[in-house]
């Protein structure tokens, strides 16, 4: 079957994650999380550098037990331990959350502008996230616009998939709630662990990297940005194509989604 036969399924939504996607948030997570460690008494204190190591692992409270089996493995609280992460991401919640709510969080370069765009020309939106609900729609209220998660036809985060990326999960449920196949959708991350995710679910991946992810491996990505761009702040390519030209659209991610359907299935069709 020749190239000309091959049907290009037409782009209809993006999957946009949210921490490092959306808006820069994981310095703020860590914020929050020293700040329920000191609020619990703990000397345990999270910096730059080790958080960096610790977002190896997704979700809050995972991320507090790998650190406590890696870091202070002797420590036990009295009763539950489970309990008492729990306990301590609660209260790393609200903080996060009032942080959100003070506006301190803006959204990166160019998702607003991406967002507005996206909706304007007809594609569905929607988001696939390993963090907790709250922080999701305190989030778009507070740095994008009150009635911002009514522009999201789905927001699937920790409460629909609790098994978290790398795994698959909050995609597929994504995709089943849209009713849509995977190639007819584009994955927007900025993690490992949101390629592996976004990949096993077989959707083609656009990463923006950030301070925390740049140097993280973002193989199976059909293109990796430092960012998606503004006018007179042009995006740059740092793996894969084609270039956007300093600014990701709508028409971007379209030319994007059919060159890599192609390419999938041209192979296929030989
Ligand atoms: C990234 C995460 C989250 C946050 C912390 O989420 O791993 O767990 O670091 O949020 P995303 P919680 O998939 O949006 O990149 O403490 O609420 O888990
Ligand atoms: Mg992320």
């Amino acid at each position: 079957m020749s190239h000309d036969a091959l049907i290009v399924p037409s782009l209809e939504a993006l999957l946009f994650d949210v921490d490092g996607t959306l808006a820069d948030t994981e310095d703020s997570h860590r914020v929050a999380f020293n700040a329920a460690f000191a609020e619990a008494g703990l000397d345990w204190f999270w910096d730059e550098a080790l958080y960096a190591q610790l977002l190896r692992v997704t979700g809050g409270k995972e991320r507090i037990r790998y650190f406590i089996d890696g870091h202070v493995p002797s420590f036990r609280p009295d009763g539950d331990l489970e309990a008492f992460i729990a306990g301590l991401h609660r209260e790393k919640t609200r903080v996060y959350v009032q942080m959100l709510g003070r506006g301190e969080l803006p959204l990166r370069p160019g998702v607003e502008r991406l967002i507005r765009d996206a909706r304007d020309n007809g594609l569905r939106l929607a988001i696939a996230t390993t963090t907790t609900p709250d922080n999701v729609y305190s989030l778009l209220q507070h740095s994008f616009s009150t009635d911002a998660t009514d522009w999201f036809e789905l927001i699937a985060a920790a409460d629909a998939a609790p098994i978290k990326k790398p795994a698959p999960d909050v995609y597929h449920y994504a995709l089943d709630r849209l009713g849509l196949p995977a190639e007819r959708c584009l994955a927007l991350e900025d993690s490992a662990n949101g390629v592996i995710a976004a990949r096993q679910a077989e959707l083609e991946v656009l990463v923006t990297v950030n301070g925390y992810t740049r140097d993280q491996d973002f193989n199976g990505a059909a293109l990796v940005l430092d960012g998606f761009g503004e006018p007179g702040h042009p995006c740059h390519v740092i793996a894969g194509g084609p270039d956007p030209g300093g600014l990701v659209d709508t028409g971007f991610l379209r030319r994007l989604h059919a060159l890599r359907w192609t390419a999938r299935n041209a192979a296929d069709a030989n």
